[in-house]
């Protein structure tokens, strides 16, 4: 598939999707939600892929839903968009078994802010801003955010976010740990790239089952997160990485992880 919408990339196990309609700033047109996904099924059957980064071109990271109506529907409160799209990008984008980084270069709002705090790492550029425009539109919030912001940052701030839709910059956002960092724009990229790096070589099965542990926790008791735990930690103590990892640490040097 050829994309119109969005820039693909996969250099050195590090997989970035740029958001690539800055004149609308990047809002979320269904073909590019399409184009979003067959990306993401892409990279993770390739297990090349060690990290995934998601990005926005111009000035915004996301703006949401686009409210223009494409031709033929869609637009706004268009609910089998949900159905054919939105949920499907988010199913994808959970399922992932590499991390899976936000670098947010500007605004992330309604579905695009979700799509920023779906991800494992969120660093943002310090002037962008989050917010949860649905209200401002006389819509309810959905793409997760009833349940993600909750669990991110409690049920006081989450109430204030999305019912009284005002922005919050990435430096409180950083204090409330709704994000990993703020930094400088001018550091964003190198500050993207250099995490991604460093996940890029590290035990990658490990980092999957991480993710897979973190969601899994937050809906089930302790104890059936516990037996989880057990079955990953066989999964990963038979892994190269595991014996690679252990080799390092008897032969005193810096492992060096294939994640496989
Ligand atoms: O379909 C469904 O039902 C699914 C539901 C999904 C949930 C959502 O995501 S709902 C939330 C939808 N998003 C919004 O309500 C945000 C709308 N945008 C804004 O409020 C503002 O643009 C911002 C606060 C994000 C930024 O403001 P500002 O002043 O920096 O920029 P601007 O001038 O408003 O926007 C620049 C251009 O982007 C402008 O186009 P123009 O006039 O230069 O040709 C504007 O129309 C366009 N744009 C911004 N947001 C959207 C958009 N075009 C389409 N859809 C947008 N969401």
């Amino acid at each position: 598939m050829s994309y119109q919408y969005i820039f693909y990339e996969e250099v050195g196990g590090i997989a970035t999707l740029t958001l690539n309609r800055p004149d609308a700033l990047n809002a979320l047109h269904p073909d590019m939600l399409v184009e979003m996904v067959d990306a993401i099924e892409r990279l993770a059957d390739a297990h090349s892929v060690r990290v995934f980064v998601l990005t926005g071109a111009g000035r915004a990271f996301s703006a949401g839903a686009d409210l223009t109506p494409p031709p033929g529907g869609g637009g706004s409160g268009n609910n089998a968009i949900h159905e054919t799209h939105y949920n499907r990008l988010l199913t994808r984008l959970v399922e992932l078994a590499c991390p899976v980084i936000a670098s947010v270069n500007g605004p992330a709002v309604g579905a695009g802010c979700l799509l920023a705090l779906l991800s494992d790492f969120v660093i943002a550029d310090r002037s962008a801003y989050f917010l949860q425009a649905f209200v401002n539109i006389g819509l309810v919030p959905d793409f997760g955010a009833t349940w993600v912001l909750p669990r991110l940052i409690g049920p006081a701030r989450a109430t204030q976010m999305l019912m009284l839709g005002e922005k919050l910059p990435a430096e409180r956002a950083a204090e409330w740990g709704l994000i990993y960092r703020a930094v400088d724009g001018s550091d964003l990229a190198a500050e993207t790239l250099a995490l991604a790096q460093r996940l890029a070589s590290g035990p990658t099965l490990a980092y999957g089952m991480i993710r897979q542990g973190i969601r899994y926790g937050l809906e089930h008791s302790l104890m059936d997160t516990v037996a989880l735990e057990r079955r990953n930690q066989l999964l990963a103590s038979r892994s190269r990485d595991f014996k690679e990892g252990v080799e390092a640490f008897r032969t005193k040097r810096k492992p060096r992880f294939q994640g496989k």
